[in-house]
């Protein structure tokens, strides 16, 4: 009985209405589903020498798996178009700017696109962009969302870029992404596509929780990225063998804190004698991974993404406006000391 001495309802009469109210919550779920079906198209190497023309057919191969399969949106790896070029050190800049696209589409893509357009198919591809604006040329890691219809309908540029500026004999390859783009002027932004609310970022981005936390608070419902992530890490080879472990350890605790979808894309296996991890995955925003490669070549998964699925985490652990407290992490956005260190 209650604590004024009157009597409670009895304890059947508690779990019949618990009962139906559970029902109302999952049939509400139920009909307010909103699928959204996913391919991750896992890359295998990518010769230095190799031509675009190949790259681009094997992903048209991918995306027709894909849509075979029932999926609206394919999602490529970051550099899907070439080897990943900053392993080499060189000074001769039109050397570098041979793998960078001066537009997109172009000669070499616009294949993707029509093939794309003819199976009505978004998808989603890294590659490194060379544009000029205001009359100065600049690089960057870029990726873009292509809709069902071959537009493009958003564009991200990578903002942290990890390795180093010069050349470092003593490492067995270099990863002068820090040479040879510039930190993206994008920011990090959420697009309404494919009937849900769709971010992107890029590799090392993927490791800190500033990226999805910036699109949670956007209300990201899918985050699409791609990766080249070396197994072996020249400066702290004693975790070599947990690159596995790491890259799943960040997506699964970003989508679970953010409680978005998170579909990470490896360009995968040993390219020009450099072993790169696979582990391309889907993961659902309860941080469960939902599907995985398992091969480290050209490969398609698929899931069902029920962007619905966001609100069990996002309307409540994770609910913003409820439980975080910004007044307490000032120090998170305060800016840097100047000491800035290699990576
Ligand atoms: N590659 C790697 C990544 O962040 C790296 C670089 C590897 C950083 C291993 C730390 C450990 O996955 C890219 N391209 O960012």
């Amino acid at each position: 009985s209650r604590i004024d001495g009157t009597q409670a309802p009895s304890s059947r009469s508690r779990c019949v209405v618990a009962n139906f109210v559970a029902k109302i919550r999952i049939n509400k779920n139920y009909w307010m589903s909103r699928i959204l079906k996913v391919a991750a198209a896992q890359l295998g190497p990518i010769t230095l020498k190799g031509p675009r023309s190949s790259a681009v057919k094997r992903m048209i191969v991918l995306m027709q798996n894909a849509k075979a399969q029932g999926a609206g949106l394919v999602i490529f790896p970051e550099l899907a178009l070439t080897t990943f070029f900053p392993r080499w050190y060189t000074e001769d800049q039109s050397e570098i700017d041979k793998y960078f696209e001066t537009e997109m589409p172009n000669k070499d893509t616009e294949p993707l696109f029509a093939e794309a357009r003819k199976l009505k198919i978004g998808f989603n591809f890294g590659f490194a962009e060379l544009v000029v604006e205001k009359r100065v040329t600049r690089h960057f890691n870029t990726a873009i969302i292509v809709d069902q219809q071959g537009r493009i309908a958003a564009k991200y540029r990578k903002i942290h870029l990890p390795g180093h500026t010069e050349n470092e004999p003593w490492r067995a390859f270099q990863h002068l992404e820090k040479r040879y783009f510039e930190k993206g002027n994008l920011g990090f932004q959420v697009h309404q596509v494919f009937g849900g609310k769709i971010g992107m970022c890029i590799c090392n981005d993927r490791r800190w929780p500033e990226t999805f936390r910036v699109m949670g608070l956007q209300g990201v419902e899918l985050v699409a990225l791609g990766y080249n992530t070396p197994a072996h890490y020249p400066l702290a080879p004693e975790h070599d063998h947990l690159q596995d472990f790491h890259n799943h350890l960040v997506l699964q605790a970003a989508a679970y804190q953010n409680g978005t979808w998170i579909v990470g894309v490896a360009k995968a296996g040993r390219e020009e004698d450099c072993d790169l991890i696979g582990g391309t995955c889907i993961i659902a925003p309860t941080g469960e991974i939902v599907a995985e490669c398992k091969t480290l070549a050209d490969e398609v998964i698929i899931a069902e993404c029920d962007l619905e699925r966001c609100k069990e985490i996002q309307e409540n652990i994770f609910n913003f406006d409820l439980h975080r407290q910004p007044e307490d992490y000032a120090l998170i956005t305060a800016p840097k000391k100047e000491s800035a260190s290699n990576g």
